[in-house]
């Protein structure tokens, strides 16, 4: 029973595929202006950052060519990354994802067209060899790109300059992680996340309003849910849809503050109607991970049992507990039920009576009562605090050297949420034009994976030579801006 329904959600998750917008681009500056020796090298800038295919147009100059002319080309997203090597790369994931590649070209003339798609504003190209007989013409350069986002969808945004020029970072960081689906980076994963889907919708919302390519994943992510229905942390397109096995506590359970969202943002009864149950079950299946007598989640060492962010040493059993109060208060606006909102309360008091440190008036985590800025962030969230002592929170955190930072645009998105909950607008403001600003600073065509502005090389990958520099958790500040979330009273 439970596999037709999945059927026929992927029947309509498919239905939904979008038509990819497609334009052939051209570098704006470092076509060769000569013909090129061996060991000669040059770097094409397009200008901005797009996502797509690309091909040479190659030829040579001189005898006829008796060797093949062998390339080395290296697609970057960010100008850091044309001098990163990866000879000294031991991180935990795959090197597979540096955008690099070799070419042999036995023929001359030429087109080299590249199969694989790219993330990229800069692409680097060594000539490694030719002959001394002669020289490689680079006869033409352009890339075919894709998005699934509609520029012409976009209300123009008035305002601050340096808003409009965060704005416009974090339009282009949506507009080209749209593709088959929204994925969480083009050069990495490229695939659908359920924690990166959550914000991408948000604020899809206030943008492309793209709101089919949202029912789509959602749709997608219910197809591949597992027996007892547990929805995966994330999913693969290809060769065929599939979840990754991969499930994490936050991730399941965003699941129904996703559905709620689309479904104000849209009027989407029937998808609501559709995939209410199994939002529901999401909340349900975790209760096994509660202690009945204390109501507190049991903690767990695992790497991402619970996400949250990509601070390593970060106790997560606080933040969990918080999550898990935060997307049971969306179940109750989508439907009332006494029996979930008493739990609720229940798990809100062992939260505060368990984890709440009054002296210091912020919330510790964990057997060893770690202190991190998330827990502060999601205590406001979930609403386990209000009022002046949620606000008092989070000037705690900032008061305190050792509290675990936080180091992803995704986790910084919280915590702006976080002071606009408390209302401090002008605040959140600050942080938007200091965090994200200070990327655009960095000449940012698109917003990162990592942020961490005491430490440009943090990267929780062993390097940041496999980091994302178009990530779709970092495209918020379009929603902060445009969503009116920002103003006073609101
Ligand atoms: C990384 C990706 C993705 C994120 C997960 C948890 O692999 O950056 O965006 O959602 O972590």
């Amino acid at each position: 029973m439970f596999e037709e329904k999945k059927a026929e959600w992927l029947r309509i998750a498919e239905s939904l595929k979008p038509t990819l917008r497609r334009e052939i681009v051209r570098p704006v500056s470092g076509m060769p202006d000569h013909a090129l020796a061996e060991n000669e090298s040059f770097v094409l800038d397009f200008g901005n950052h797009f996502v797509g295919h690309l091909t040479l147009k190659l030829s040579s100059k001189g005898s006829h060519p008796d060797a093949p002319a062998w390339l080395a080309v290296k697609f970057c997203e960010n100008n850091r990354e044309l001098n990163e090597s990866l000879d000294e790369y031991r991180g935990w994931i795959s090197k597979g994802w540096v955008q690099q590649e070799q070419a042999h070209i036995d023929v001359l003339p030429a087109e080299l067209h590249f199969s694989r798609r790219y993330a990229f504003r800069f692409v680097k190209i060594d000539v490694l060899a030719l002959s001394s007989k002669y020289r490689l013409v680079i006869e033409d350069a352009f890339a075919e790109v894709t998005t699934a986002a509609d520029d012409g969808a976009l209300m123009p945004l008035t305002g601050d300059e340096k808003d409009i020029a965060i704005d416009q970072v974090a339009l282009r960081t949506l507009r080209n992680c749209m593709q088959d689906v929204f994925e969480d980076g083009p050069k990495r994963d490229r695939r659908l996340w359920m924690g990166d889907l959550r914000l991408q919708a948000l604020t899809n919302s206030v943008t492309y309003r793209n709101f089919d390519l949202v029912k789509r994943c959602l749709y997608l992510f219910a197809a591949t849910a597992d027996r007892e229905g547990r929805i995966a942390a994330c999913l693969f397109t290809e060769p065929k849809v599939e979840a990754d096995d991969t499930y994490m506590f936050d991730y399941s359970l965003f699941f129904i503050p996703t559905l709620l969202q689309y479904a104000q943002a849209t009027g989407d009864q029937a998808a609501m109607d559709d995939l209410l149950p199994l939002a529901l079950q999401q909340l349900a299946l975790m209760d096994v991970q509660f202690d009945p007598e204390t109501q507190l989640i049991r903690d767990c060492d695992q790497l991402g049992w619970c996400f949250v962010d990509w601070a390593l040493p970060m106790n997560k059993q606080f933040c969990a507990q918080a999550i898990w109060i935060f997307c049971a208060q969306a179940a109750l606006k989508i439907k009332a039920d006494p029996a979930l909102e008493e739990k609720i309360l229940l798990r809100r008091e062992a939260a505060r009576k368990h984890w709440y440190d009054q002296e210091r008036r912020l919330f510790v985590s964990g057997a060893k009562r770690q202190i991190s800025w998330a827990s502060q962030v999601w205590a406001v969230l979930a609403g386990i605090v209000e009022g002046a002592d949620a606000a008092a929170c989070l000037d705690a955190a900032a008061a305190c050297p050792n509290a675990v930072p936080m180091v992803t645009p995704y986790m910084m998105h919280h915590y702006v949420e976080a002071l606009c909950r408390v209302g401090r607008k002008k605040e959140a403001q600050q942080v938007i034009r200091d965090y994200w600003g200070s990327m655009v600073g960095h000449g940012a065509d698109t917003f990162w994976e990592l942020y961490n502005p005491k430490n440009p090389d943090e990267s929780p990958y062993g390097s940041p030579v496999v980091n994302s520099y178009c990530h779709a958790w970092s495209c918020t500040p379009a929603w902060f801006l445009r969503s009116g979330i920002l103003k006073e009273g609101t």
